[in-house]
């Protein structure tokens, strides 16, 4: 496996770098929100693998859950509506040294953003993406979203969605993500555990997590999850075959898999973006170097 425990960055001074912690901005969420349990297992993933606060950046979109960069101490980017993702990935071409996670909602990933998110997977760009999937719009006060479940009634289906929801692992699967998670947020612990291996991966990690929105979805609660959820790892899955890994992606009923579903290696696009490999962006010399025929020709 490439995976490799980040070191903590040598200050030289024997003074050691601040790690990520709560911000001096207090959570917004409604009490008892999933997302709490979310940004926990996020702050405690980067304290157990020691990544000091100056080289994690979080990104966001837009949603309840896309606050998340705010109430911890790293650097943050709260970007608009579904841009997570280029926004993550143009933070890691321009310095590939840090620490990338994305953040934010079902409907901010998978309606308004799923074509970034699909691109992201492909070229298995090195970012962890949480995505917590509470199976509605919350922030605009309990629309359907792109995960809502057939027949639930919501603000914009007053008579239950018809339409068949997307399934974020199996398109995961199908984008070519070389680390694919459910968690959720009612076990923090085993949640931390997923963040913090996605994070150590080297290429695209999803972790969903089933992050109860306990305002407007009376369905997917903390007790429905808690009567349906089991672990994958205690169910013998092996996370290297695909094929398994598809099937238990289509497990949704009386039994929800959490876990691991798949892990591969696979080089990645910082790996195979040849600029890149003399370092990240931020520490190369600016202007045009190098081999300048082509622009001779204009000048
Ligand atoms: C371009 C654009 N379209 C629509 C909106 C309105 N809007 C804001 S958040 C949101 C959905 C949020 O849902 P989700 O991503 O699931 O986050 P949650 O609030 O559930 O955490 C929408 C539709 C917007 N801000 N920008
Ligand atoms: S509306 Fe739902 S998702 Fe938003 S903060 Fe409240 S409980 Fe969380
Ligand atoms: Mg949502």
């Amino acid at each position: 496996m490439a995976e490799s425990k980040p070191a903590p960055v040598p200050t030289g001074m024997g003074v050691a770098l601040p790690m990520v912690g709560k911000s001096s901005i207090r959570p917004t969420w409604c009490p008892g929100c999933g997302d709490f349990g979310v940004v926990a297992g996020i702050e405690m993933a980067l304290k157990r693998l020691a990544i000091p606060s100056h080289n994690v950046v979080i990104v966001s979109g837009i949603g309840c859950s896309s606050n998340l960069p705010h109430f911890l101490s790293s650097y943050g980017f709260h970007g608009i509506h579904g841009r997570s993702m280029p926004v993550a990935e143009g933070i890691r071409w321009a310095n590939h040294g840090l620490t990338v996670i994305g953040t934010g909602g079902d409907g901010d990933g998978f309606g308004i953003g799923v074509g970034h998110f699909i691109h992201t997977m492909r070229r298995n760009v090195d970012i962890t993406y949480v995505t917590m999937d509470n199976e509605i719009y919350g922030l605009t006060t309990g629309q359907a979203s792109p995960t809502s479940t057939m027949g639930h009634r919501t603000k914009s289906t007053p008579n239950g969605v018809i339409e068949n929801p997307i399934d974020p692992i199996a398109l995961a699967l199908a984008s070519g993500a070389t680390y694919v998670a459910r968690g959720f947020s009612g076990d923090v612990k085993h949640l931390t555990d997923l963040v913090a291996a996605g994070i150590q991966h080297k290429g695209f990690a999803l972790v969903d997590v089933m992050s109860p929105c306990v305002t407007y979805n009376k369905i997917n609660t903390f007790d429905f999850f808690r009567q349906r959820v089991y672990k994958l790892e205690s169910a013998g899955h092996d996370p290297t075959d695909i094929v398994t890994a598809w099937e238990r992606s289509l497990e949704w009923g009386d039994k929800i898999p959490i876990g691991l579903f798949y892990r591969t290696d696979r080089p990645t696009y910082e790996d195979l973006e040849e600029v890149l490999h003399a370092g990240p962006l931020v520490k190369q010399p600016a202007g045009i170097g190098g081999n300048t025929t082509l622009l001779d020709e204009f000048v």
